[in-house]
């Protein structure tokens, strides 16, 4: 892969050479060479436009960096670009694809997540903040849960992680080890930080329903919460749901606790929608973030640099 990468720099790094020679050659004479010094920009900037079709390679439409995605193709006035729905796993796929074959694509990324160990990644600077800045993942309980389950909810609220932790879980699942099978793995080789979040929390009995959405990072914070929720002696479903049903599922009560509420921006607007009907328990990780991903081969730096179609 290093190959590959090093091939995709070069090639790009040719191009960039070749555009600084035509505008040098643009600026010695001013007869006859506008056209050429023009013709020069589309070349560097246009054809990672071109080249990506105008596309974001997005991910499921209910996701904040989805939206967010939308918001940014307005604010940065890229007429004619299409924000593509699909799912967290066929962007990674699709990005995976693109850098084996040095191509460009542009994805609606977040961190953390095991794409950027595995791949040269670079967020584009987005200097209209329209993805927000650093944040936080925050756990939610339905009202009432905290009376029901006292244990449970204490658990709840010592969970805290850190973003390596999160990615160690996420990396092995991306390896090909099941979700419950690599939650059970951290949880036991981190006995010393699940003894934080466990401290002073009884044994308790009873069914927990986690809701969560199959994005990569909360198919891991999910999962773990589970296994020590389950050491603890409860019943724990997982279910996985579309990202405005999770919150919806809460504020209803019809689920009890999710861990997968990214604040203030991403999920913003539905915090606002659900929070009077909702119990926010905290801070569960810190260091979070959304925006526009490409691999560092990609010869652009800032949403600013992408053209109208
Ligand atoms: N994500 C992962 C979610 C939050 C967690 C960034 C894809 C979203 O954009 O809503």
């Amino acid at each position: 892969m290093d190959d590959l990468l090093t091939t995709g720099l070069k090639r790009f790094g040719l191009v960039a050479g070749l555009s600084l020679s035509l505008v040098i050659a643009g600026c010695s004479s001013d007869d006859g060479k506008k056209e050429e010094d023009n013709a020069d920009k589309p070349e560097t900037t246009a054809s990672v436009s071109e080249a990506v079709n105008y596309t974001i390679t997005g991910i499921e439409p209910g996701a904040g960096v989805f939206k967010a995605a939308e918001n940014a193709v307005d604010e940065y006035e890229l007429e004619g670009w299409n924000v593509q729905a699909s799912s967290s796993g066929a962007m990674a796929t699709a990005l995976g694809e693109a850098v084996k074959n040095e191509e460009p694509i542009i994805v609606t990324g977040w961190t953390p997540h095991w794409k950027f160990a595995k791949y040269d990644l670079k967020y584009l600077e987005d200097p209209k903040g329209v993805f927000g800045d650093v944040e936080t993942i925050n756990t939610m309980t339905r009202k009432g849960f905290k009376d029901d389950n006292p244990n449970a909810y204490k658990l709840l609220e010592q969970f805290e992680w850190t973003t390596d932790d999160m990615e160690a879980v996420m990396a092995e699942i991306e390896e090909g080890t099941s979700p419950a099978e690599a939650a059970t793995n951290w949880v036991e080789a981190n006995e010393e930080k699940v003894a934080t979040w466990t401290e002073g929390v009884e044994e308790g009995t009873g069914e927990i329903e986690l809701v969560y959405v199959e994005w990569d990072s909360e198919i891991s914070s999910t999962n773990v919460v589970g296994k020590v929720l389950e050491d603890l002696g409860y019943t724990v479903t997982l279910t996985p749901l579309d990202n405005a049903i999770m919150w919806q599922a809460i504020a209803g009560g019809e689920a009890d606790a999710m861990v997968a509420a990214w604040l203030p921006a991403t999920h913003g607007d539905l915090y606002e929608q659900f929070k009077d009907d909702i119990d926010n328990v905290g801070v569960n990780l810190t260091g979070a973030k959304i925006g526009l991903v490409v691999p560092t081969y990609v010869d652009i730096d800032s949403i600013e640099d992408l053209e109208a179609k």
